[in-house]
């Protein structure tokens, strides 16, 4: 990624974040533009940006030529709407898993004047993406596939997210209802439509492609998705905080994560035992154990090699794509997560 292409990206942002801080429809005084200005600047730019770049590198590589400076300023501009898009799923999402830190900083939701305002501000991040989509898309012919586009991906997200949610309801904390099948489904809706999907239908769309003609494209992207966030579980386990940007608390939290699936999978009775009587507390005494259970039964390994024959299936679906631009562009897309570390 070119440092021009970011700093390009990030001039966009203020443009964008200047338009809803002065959007007419709403009577700004100091204190609420103030509160956008700072809400956003916090929850949008801070990540890796990956999403929302990818928009613009994907579109490059379909086009195959130089872009012009308002094809630039438009594919920025979906890239920014997935960036809203992912804040808005995060603030919440860090209030409902009981989350400390995010980014290296605390959870928007954890500061002492923010508390539970977080709520509405999430609400807010999620209608600023129709209003930067009609002002600059509306007299696009592809513009209600890419309204309908949001919805679909918003309300897969959302259901995935429920489901991530109600799991760890489901019968007073029993494990034994725990498996890979479960937690496919989790993540394939809560993470692989928002983070892998979008970005490239995005692309597709401002270039004019219709989306049904893109299945296979889609389903490797889903493929890569799961993967993503079998990543996460693993990082929320084994990651560096420092790195990550954020604390783990899935094992506190009981959730249906890659890590509890594998080692249910590996354990003897008594193992097993372990994790029933210690996963889903809050003490660290508990947190401890399940983490030395992780490491007892190695699962930094089962782990390394999930993810080396996860990219060699990958690498093989998408050679088997017709089109080399297509595979270019699905290839620097898994390029980018390969084993990362944040
Ligand atoms: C992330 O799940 C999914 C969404 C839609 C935010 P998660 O809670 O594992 O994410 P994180 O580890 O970043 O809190
Ligand atoms: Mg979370
Ligand atoms: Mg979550
Ligand atoms: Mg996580």
């Amino acid at each position: 990624m070119s440092s021009d292409l970011k700093s390009k990206f990030l001039e966009v942002y203020d443009t964008l974040k200047s338009e809803l801080i002065h959007d007419p429809s709403f009577e700004f005084d100091d204190d609420s533009r103030q509160w956008v200005e700072r809400m956003l600047d916090y929850n949008v730019p801070g990540g890796k940006l990956n999403r929302g770049l990818s928009v613009v590198d994907s579109y490059k590589l379909l086009k195959g030529e130089e872009l012009t400076e308002d094809e630039l300023f438009l594919s920025c501009a979906l890239g920014w709407c997935i960036e809203w898009l992912q804040a808005y799923f995060l603030v919440l999402d860090d209030i409902m898993d009981e989350s400390h830190t995010r980014r290296g900083q605390p959870c928007w939701f954890r500061l002492p004047k923010v508390g539970m305002i977080a709520v509405n501000d999430g609400v807010v991040l999620r209608n600023h993406i129709p209003r930067i989509l009609k002002k600059h898309f509306r007299s696009k012919t592809y513009y209600v596939d890419l309204l309908d586009l949001f919805n679909e991906v918003e309300f897969q997200t959302a259901s995935g997210q429920m489901i991530d949610l109600i799991t760890t309801l489901v019968g007073e904390k029993d494990l034994s209802r725990y498996s890979l099948s479960i937690h496919r489904r989790i993540v394939q809706y809560k993470t692989a439509y928002y983070s892998f999907y979008i970005p490239v239908a995005c692309a597709l769309l401002m270039f004019g492609e219709n989306l049904d003609d893109h299945v296979q494209v889609k389903d490797v992207l889903v493929e890569m998705g799961v993967y993503f966030q079998v990543q996460d579980d693993y990082l929320d386990c084994f990651g560096a905080p420092e790195v990550i940007g954020k604390i783990g608390t899935d094992i506190e939290d009981f959730k249906c994560s890659w890590m509890v699936v594998k080692a249910l999978e590996l354990s003897n009775q008594e193992q097993k035992k372990l994790l029933n009587e210690n996963y889903g507390r809050k003490d660290p005494a508990s947190v401890a154990k399940v983490k030395e259970l992780y490491h007892t039964l190695n699962l930094q390994g089962v782990f390394e090699d999930y993810e080396n024959k996860t990219h060699e299936k990958l690498v093989k679906s998408i050679e088997t794509h017709p089109s080399k631009a297509v595979q270019a562009v699905l290839k620097s897309f898994l390029g980018k997560i390969y084993k990362r570390q944040k």
